[in-house]
């Protein structure tokens, strides 16, 4: 991938922040937002509708093992405080490239995982503009991608074959049904890639680690295609299937999804169904930033679980993974504004 400058544009919608000398980075105003980009309601005429937005889901009745992820999407924007605009790496200044939203937390039905797709459905559809405005989705438990996913193949003029994903997780959650269940946090994929939201061939599954229930648990991932990359394989090869997998989906829309359970426990204690072994935070961090050129056009961070964390360092984790995808959309806005002219803004189909 050439690393090309990002360079910022001069002319398009930004994120205004509150300046951090005057109202320091520890005041909050009337809520806590993430990273303390504006409200969507409060968002100035002129850096609306936002290019992307993020919202909570706070929903975890999708869970095999360990509850209490609903209480994330708090956890993660209580953390999220001190995260600063500009990347290095990628010398990209995110708010200059992007106006970003945080549109508060989706309605949910505690009781149903299928009711509260509905319902989420429902929320992620009003947000912003639905031809400029990508949704970030912070969880909640896995099953909350699904929502997301589909609404952002819909924003991206419903592709037929789907859309390319790539997936960070500790398990492919292709599991067909668990306790005679359709949907849950383990079969949000499956789900997905029966309706079409996604496209299996040009999917990627990164830190993938077992045990595993049965050797079965394989077989519907590998029969649809999905790259799987378990931990081990990604220590020796990972970075040249990242690479030939980004080569091949080129600049198709592309959607994120980023469970915390692929990160080793002893980083990331913070979740439900952890797994030992995995990527320290360093690891998981530089992953996503060689994802540079990803045209990626919705994303979503699940699986924090405040209730286990200790310090707050697996939603500060989270916080900063979020950070980090809206970092790679700054760099192909600034590569874009650069080669294009301004008017278009509209997601890439
Ligand atoms: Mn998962």
């Amino acid at each position: 991938m050439p690393r090309e400058p990002a360079r910022t544009r001069k002319t398009a919608r930004q994120t205004v922040l509150p300046d951090a000398r005057r109202k320091p980075r520890f005041a909050i105003g009337s809520v806590c937002t993430f990273a303390r980009v504006p409200r969507i309601e409060e968002l100035s005429p002129e850096n609306a509708p936002p290019d992307w937005a993020i919202y909570g889901v706070p929903f975890d009745g999708g869970v095999t093992y360990r509850p209490g992820a609903r209480f994330g999407p708090r956890a993660i924007r209580e953390e999220s405080q001190y995260i600063k605009r500009y990347s290095i790496e990628h010398d990209v200044d995110v708010c200059q490239a992007l106006s970003i939203a945080d549109a508060g937390d989706a309605a949910v039905s505690p009781f149903s995982c299928e009711r509260s797709v509905g319902a989420q459905l429902d929320f992620a559809r009003r947000i912003g503009d639905p031809d400029v405005t990508r949704l970030l989705a912070l969880g909640g438990d896995h099953s909350i991608a699904y929502a997301n996913i589909r609404v952002t193949w819909e924003r991206t003029g419903k592709p037929r074959s789907g859309l390319p994903l790539v997936h960070f997780d500790s398990h492919l959650d292709t599991v067909d049904t668990v306790w005679d269940e359709k949907w849950s946090h383990a079969s949000v994929f499956r789900r997905a890639i029966e309706e079409g939201y996604v496209d299996p061939s040009r999917m990627i599954s990164i830190g993938i680690k077992g045990p595993l229930n049965t050797r079965d648990d394989l077989v519907f991932a590998r029969d649809a295609g999905i790259t799987v990359v378990t931990h081990e394989r990604f220590r020796l090869e990972g970075q040249r299937l990242v690479r030939s997998f980004l080569r091949r989906i080129g600049s198709r829309s592309a959607y994120l999804s980023f469970d915390i359970d692929c990160i080793d426990p002893a980083f990331a204690p913070g979740t439900g169904t952890p797994v030992c072994g995995g990527f320290s935070s360093a690891e998981a961090i530089a992953i996503v930033r060689s994802l540079r050129g990803l045209n990626v056009v919705g994303a979503d961070v699940v699986e924090m679980l405040p209730d286990r964390d200790v310090s707050g360092i697996t939603a500060l984790l989270a916080s900063h993974i979020a950070m980090e995808v809206l970092a790679l959309a700054a760099v192909r806005a600034s590569v874009s504004t650069s080669a294009r002219p301004r008017n278009s803004r509209r997601i890439s189909r």
